[in-house]
């Protein structure tokens, strides 16, 4: 990991379930500061860009030393977190978890020197379409994304995580049911029946018809890739049929 702010990879460290990789020795993380390699006094990391312009840029030769150093140590593919990066998605955090050792380079600033990209840039990617002052917290998306991911990380479905390391970890194919804990009613209002029947056939189609209704209704995107079978297209059919109904009634 390279940052110059180092101590705001704490946050994600220091704290559930990366710290418990970190802890179990699933996973190890070591922080290079760019500003540890440069040899002016001021300890200088950025320069004006060429041709003008608002702001600064990461200067190129402490980057490239920091990054030299940690392929030293522990040589892998070097991400950069950037705006212009392809898109993550849960298989890319599925393929990046299987390699033995990544470098992820957050920038600060208004970037990097475009020869470090060059020279040295393996795989540049980006959280979605908006900007953040610096690349850390997109690291520290890809860090927990993995390190969830990461075999005998999850104590108490540690099998079930390896059985699931590749399955599970495809691309969602439909957004998540609704979720219901204790009390069975909470401010007037009661846990769907369906959840306290015991009948466990039942429970599964209701979970699968509300994640299909969801998706159609939230991400109609995702739901157009996929082909759904007969069951499926009938339980979004009555999904659908339940809210015409409700709306209907005006309770929707
Ligand atoms: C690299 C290049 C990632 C890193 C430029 C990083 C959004 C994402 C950064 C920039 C990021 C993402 C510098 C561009 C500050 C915007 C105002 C750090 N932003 N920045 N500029 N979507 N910012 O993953």
């Amino acid at each position: 990991m390279l940052s110059i702010f180092p101590r705001m990879f704490n946050a994600v460290l220091e704290n559930g379930i990366s710290a418990r990789a970190l802890h179990a020795g699933a996973l190890a993380v070591r922080l290079w500061n760019p500003r540890d390699f440069t040899d002016d006094a001021h300890r200088t990391v950025d320069q004006r860009p060429y041709g003008g312009g608002a702001g600064m840029l990461m200067k190129p030769a402490p980057l490239a030393a920091a990054i030299d150093a940690a392929r030293r140590v522990n040589d892998g593919p070097v991400v950069y977190l950037s705006p212009q990066g392809e898109r993550l998605d849960q298989r890319m955090l599925d393929e990046l978890a299987r390699l033995p050792a990544l470098i992820l380079l957050a920038g600060r600033y208004e970037g990097i020197d475009e020869r470090i990209v060059q020279s040295r840039v393996d795989r540049e990617i980006s959280l979605g379409d908006y900007v953040l002052a610096g690349g850390e917290l997109a690291a520290m998306v890809v860090i927990e994304g993995v390190a969830r991911l990461l075999p005998g990380v999850l104590g108490n479905q540690q099998s079930a995580r390896q059985d699931s390391f590749s399955a599970d970890s495809q691309p969602c194919p439909l957004l998540d049911c609704p979720h219901y804990t204790r009390p069975e009613v909470f401010e007037g209002r009661a846990v769907p029946a369906v959840l306290l029947s015991g009948n466990h056939g039942e429970i599964r189609r209701w979970r699968l018809m509300q994640a299909l209704g969801r998706t159609s209704e939230r991400r109609p995107e995702l739901l157009a890739g996929l082909k759904l079978d007969r069951r499926q297209s009938e339980l979004l059919k009555a999904y659908r049929r339940g809210k015409n109904f409700q709306s209907e009634r005006g309770d929707d």
